[in-house]
């Protein structure tokens, strides 16, 4: 995707219904699809305040209008649970301004999409944490999100990306991806090709579970990297989660599982010291208890078994996903520099590995804490 030029931004800006001078507008933030902007505007009487601007990557999202109607759908009815727990709806919800012409969305005269949100202050998005309460309490804004919709008419959502997590789908398009090697790419990662394609089975599991309907489809956010939630900077809870592009129906343990590989791994998602590569146990810990907490009880004993396959799946997935952008020449994730994804997907594939090794540890850990909290 393009990055907008300055006039760009600045009429996009214009069209939204805040009032005011915009006196600065800068990247914010470390998504790899959109593109994000921090909007610093100066009120008549000198106040500060912010909003996001975002212009959404219409690649990746093929079906924008349909993306907002679902974010539009979600926030009201996730801001009656605020609402109705005595919460504050400026802050523990996404809020999204229209256009003056009362629109969610603004569209330019090159097609391009934007939206801007209301920005939540006096809160922090962690790109890592060391402190385990600091990633329990995002786990429970995950947890307390999945609570909140789970009376929300699932039916009613769009899905906005076909097969999201279809981990069997995602394999195949690695499948085609290895067999294409557009990028003439395929000799430098040949022993990454062929650990993932061994692995064949991981991408099976879910699909399964589902199939045989031994776990419920929810309304799931898919997106769930420590990054998306806001954490206040004074209670240090979890108050909001933000990126909703992905809500859609879909699998628990996956929220569970992204929020692990992205937050419990003791390096960064793109850390090539792979020796610094590893599941953290306490961290899994901190979020496997905030996490069931956060669902209230909703999550079904098959769902609390199955968590830490969930986190081995998702891990797999994005190297897979990793992996098939790096054959295909880098069109889908943003990238700093050209093995930008292929250092991705190596170290996905080596907090992967670590997995493995820990898998009957985890496993305890999830069902000490099953036992905990009993009343499943
Ligand atoms: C993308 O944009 P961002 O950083 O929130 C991607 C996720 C991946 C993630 C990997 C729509 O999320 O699925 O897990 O990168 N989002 C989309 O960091 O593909
Ligand atoms: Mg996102």
């Amino acid at each position: 995707m393009r990055e907008p030029s300055k006039r760009q931004i600045e009429n996009a800006i214009s069209q939204f219904d805040i009032w005011g001078k915009v006196i600065n507008h800068r990247w914010h933030g470390n998504g790899h699809i959109n593109d994000t902007r921090l909007i610093t505007v100066q009120r008549d009487d000198g106040q500060i305040v912010y909003f996001i601007l975002q212009m959404m990557n219409t690649s990746v999202f093929t079906k924008p209008v349909e993306l907002m109607e679902n974010i539009i759908a979600v926030t009201k009815f996730i801001k009656a649970k605020v609402i109705a727990r005595g919460g504050d709806i400026e802050r523990e919800v996404v809020n999204v301004i229209p256009t003056k012409d009362g629109c969610s969305y603004y569209v330019d005269k090159e097609g391009n999409f934007w939206r801007l949100l209301e920005y939540i202050s006096g809160a922090t998005s962690y790109d890592s944490v060391d402190d385990p309460e600091i990633f329990k309490a995002s786990a429970y804004a995950f947890g307390r999100f999945q609570n909140d919709l789970s009376d929300f008419p699932i039916d009613k959502l769009h899905e906005t990306i076909p097969n999201f997590h279809n981990t069997e789908s995602r394999y195949a398009a690695f499948e085609k991806s290895v067999e294409k090697d557009i990028a003439k790419r395929k000799s430098t990662c040949e022993r990454e090709i062929e650990l993932l394609l061994e692995r064949k089975p991981l991408a099976q599991y879910f699909n399964k579970l589902l199939a045989e309907k031994k776990i419920p489809l929810r309304v799931t956010h898919n997106d769930t990297k420590l990054n998306n939630v806001m954490i206040d900077d004074i209670t240090h809870k979890g108050l909001c989660v933000i990126d909703l592009d992905t809500v859609m129906p879909g699998i628990s343990c996956f929220d569970f599982g992204d929020a692990i590989r992205f937050g419990a791994n003791t390096a960064a998602e793109d850390e090539t010291d792979l020796s610094k590569v590893s599941i953290s146990k306490e961290l899994f810990t901190a979020f496997t208890e905030g996490f069931i907490e956060g669902c209230g009880g909703r999550l079904t004993s098959e769902e609390i078994d199955s968590l830490y396959l969930g986190a081995m799946e998702m891990t797999y997935e994005v190297a897979l996903r990793f992996l098939a952008d790096y054959l295909d020449g880098d069109t889908y994730f943003r990238i700093d520099h050209p093995s930008h994804n292929l250092e991705r997907a190596r170290c996905q594939i080596a907090l992967l590995l670590d997995m493995e090794k820990k898998r009957s540890e985890m496993e305890e850990v999830v069902q000490e804490l099953k036992k905990k909290y009993k009343s499943f």
